[in-house]
């Protein structure tokens, strides 16, 4: 660490003619070269401060359970918005963000998404999931009904753009996106933190499938709906599966 901390940021401005053996990536470097370059933000911490910061992190996300009982508190939307921004910060896939948080508070619309997730997920446990999917699920007590879409103040919808969509002289065309189920869990890990710090309860839903929801919300046809986020207090008296996470040393090698 000492050692690569105090080596230079340096690049060699003319790599070797051996490395940029052809045409094309020739051209890359001397594009990629011109890219724009900005002073990296500060965000060192004395180590003692890291440390506070650090525990004090973790213990609150180690707070964070999937709750499914929701009270109706209302929740100021700065603190959605502002895990939104948060959101909007993970790194993506060439940087190109492929993410739409769609909030919904609207009881009517939640009343909608509510029986439309219903009805797939009642197939889902009925007849759907597997024997193994069904005997992996139950220590979580869950089932089709989902009485916490509507309890919840907000409801975040997450939806990947899968392609980008790009006006040109043409029209309108597709870019292509890279990366793009991994960056949205990014982004969404980060959501998930922010909403977590503000001592909201969330929940991550995926019913199966969910192609409905990008009609109930009207998104274009780039997006496909990625998770359901329920957020809100949780009720006094919620309950959450008596399950627990793995230990340091199971997750956790060091070499
Ligand atoms: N989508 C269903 C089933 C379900 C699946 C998994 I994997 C979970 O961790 C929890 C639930 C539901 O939401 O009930």
């Amino acid at each position: 660490m000492e050692r690569s901390e105090s080596r230079q940021v340096q690049r060699d401005a003319n790599p070797p003619a051996a490395f940029a053996d052809n045409e094309r990536l020739r051209t890359y470097l001397e594009i990629a070269s011109k890219a724009p370059m900005e002073p990296a933000p500060e965000n060192r911490l004395e180590t003692r401060g890291a440390l506070a910061a650090s525990r004090g992190f973790l213990a609150t996300i180690e707070k964070r359970r999937s709750i499914r009982q929701f009270s109706n508190k209302p929740v100021p939307f700065e603190l959605v918005e502002n895990a939104v921004r948060a959101a909007s910060r993970a790194p993506s896939g060439a940087n190109q963000q492929p993410w739409t948080y769609v909030i919904v508070s609207d009881a009517a619309v939640k009343e909608r998404m509510r029986a439309a997730i219903e009805r797939e997920e009642y197939e889902t446990y009925a007849r759907r999931a597997s024997d193994e999917w069904l005997a992996a699920l139950a220590p979580l007590g869950t089932d089709w009904r989902k009485e916490h879409i509507v309890q919840a103040p907000y409801v975040a919808i997450v939806f990947a753009q899968v392609y980008g969509l790009k006006k040109s002289e043409a029209g309108i065309v597709k870019v292509k996106h890279y990366y793009v189920a991994e960056s949205v869990g990014i982004s969404v890990g980060f959501f998930l933190a922010s909403l977590t710090h503000a001592g909201l309860a969330t929940l991550t839903h995926t019913p199966n499938p969910m192609g409905f929801l990008a009609e109930i919300l009207e998104r274009p046809e780039n997006e496909r709906a990625y998770v359901v986020i329920p957020i809100g207090y949780a009720a006094a008296g919620a309950r959450v599966p008596a399950v627990s996470k793995k230990t340091l040393e199971q997750i956790l090698v060091t070499q």
